[in-house]
């Protein structure tokens, strides 16, 4: 069969009117720094890069040797090609401007460059997560408020899954894309077009740890779930979580399901867990792509305004029924 690479759909989109030059070679570049993060992270102890840096980030968590490593290879990938204004990074405190060398371009890049790292040294999958918006002064150097701006006004996101297979999973406002690495001839192949999360589903991802800490609608609703057939809901429901939010997500987008991370008395203080900018906003503009549902419980995830870079959110996403079941407990709880 014939073969369609990440180059081809790019350019045919590109033809089509969907996306322009810039944010192409954007996309490009992020996929050959995946890959770079792809052969690292396989080489795992041999290459000596699992454990500890000993230094904290700004989420207050000791970086991974592979946080940092990730981190340098998405920088060093995108500073010099013309195509980005600025970049902001989970690991990095600051937004990270392109060096004076190199012209600047229209967008501005966001990422987590290494999602699930504590899965890292037991060999479970983790992730890549990026974001693109515009620099909203075209002609002005970004500063971080250029970078505060609600979900909706992405161009691009996505992910790259660093699993059995390596693969990246992309919108530019299109529908949901896969590609899976081809090692061997080393570029992404067209593997899973227009990928789409059913409305319904028998599968929810939370850690349930937590539940003491949960507020009563998320309780509520997880009660009824695994309550299964003598329950309200009247079926069987299953669990899973891999504790890797790429992961996790990657499987609601592949069968259906829904995931939560929401609100609860251990997170209230910091706003929830995940991080609105570099987590929930890409993901949430690759479910709705897909045809699910994102929420922070109450809002649209798409919709909030960032206050800050760092920002942190509640996280409900996936079959869209389900997420409005949630939604409508919040609702009748306030
Ligand atoms: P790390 O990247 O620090 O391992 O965190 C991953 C993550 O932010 C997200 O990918 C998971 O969904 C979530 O944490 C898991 O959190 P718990 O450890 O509380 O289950
Ligand atoms: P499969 O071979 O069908 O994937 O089953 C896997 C498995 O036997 C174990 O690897 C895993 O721990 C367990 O099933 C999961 O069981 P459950 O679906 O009940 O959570």
């Amino acid at each position: 069969m014939r073969r369609v690479s990440l180059s081809q759909f790019l350019i045919e989109e590109q033809r089509a009117g969907r996306l322009d030059a810039d944010l192409r070679l954007l996309v490009e570049v992020v996929a050959r720094a995946v890959k770079a993060i792809a052969v690292t992270i396989s080489k795992g102890k041999l290459w000596d890069v699992h454990g500890e840096t000993g230094v904290e980030n700004v989420q207050g968590e000791v970086q991974k040797k592979l946080d940092v490593i990730a981190n340098e290879l998405l920088l060093q990938a995108n500073e010099w090609g013309g195509h980005l204004a600025a970049m902001a990074s989970e690991e990095v405190e600051e937004i990270c401007h392109i060096p004076f060398e190199y012209p600047r371009g229209g967008y501005l890049l966001l990422f987590d460059p290494l999602d699930g790292s504590s899965n890292i040294e037991v060999n479970i999958s983790v992730g890549t997560i990026f974001s693109v918006l515009r620099n909203p002064d075209r002609e002005a150097i970004p500063t971080e408020a250029s970078f505060l701006q609600p979900g909706t006004a992405q161009v691009a996101a996505g992910y790259a899954i660093y699993g059995p297979a390596t693969q990246l999973v992309l919108t530019t406002g299109n529908g949901v894309h896969g590609f899976t690495l081809d090692r061997e001839f080393g570029y992404f192949v067209y593997t899973h077009p227009f990928m789409t999360i059913p409305p319904q589903t028998s599968e929810f991802a939370i850690n349930c740890s937590n539940m003491r800490f949960w507020e009563p609608p998320v309780r509520r609703y997880i009660e009824e779930l695994i309550a299964g057939k003598e329950g309200p809901r009247g079926r069987d429901f299953n669990m899973r979580w891999v504790a890797s939010m790429v992961s996790d997500v990657h499987r609601t987008l592949s069968r259906g399901g829904i995931f939560l991370y929401p609100l609860d008395a251990k997170n209230r203080a910091q706003g929830g867990k995940l991080r609105l900018l570099y987590e929930a906003n890409p993901m949430a503009l690759l479910v709705e792509q897909a045809g699910g549902a994102a929420i922070d419980g109450r809002r649209r995830l798409l919709e909030i305004v960032p206050q800050r870079l760092h920002q942190r959110v509640p996280v409900i996403l996936g079959s869209k029924e389900e997420v409005e079941r949630v939604r409508a407990y919040h609702e009748e709880a306030d």
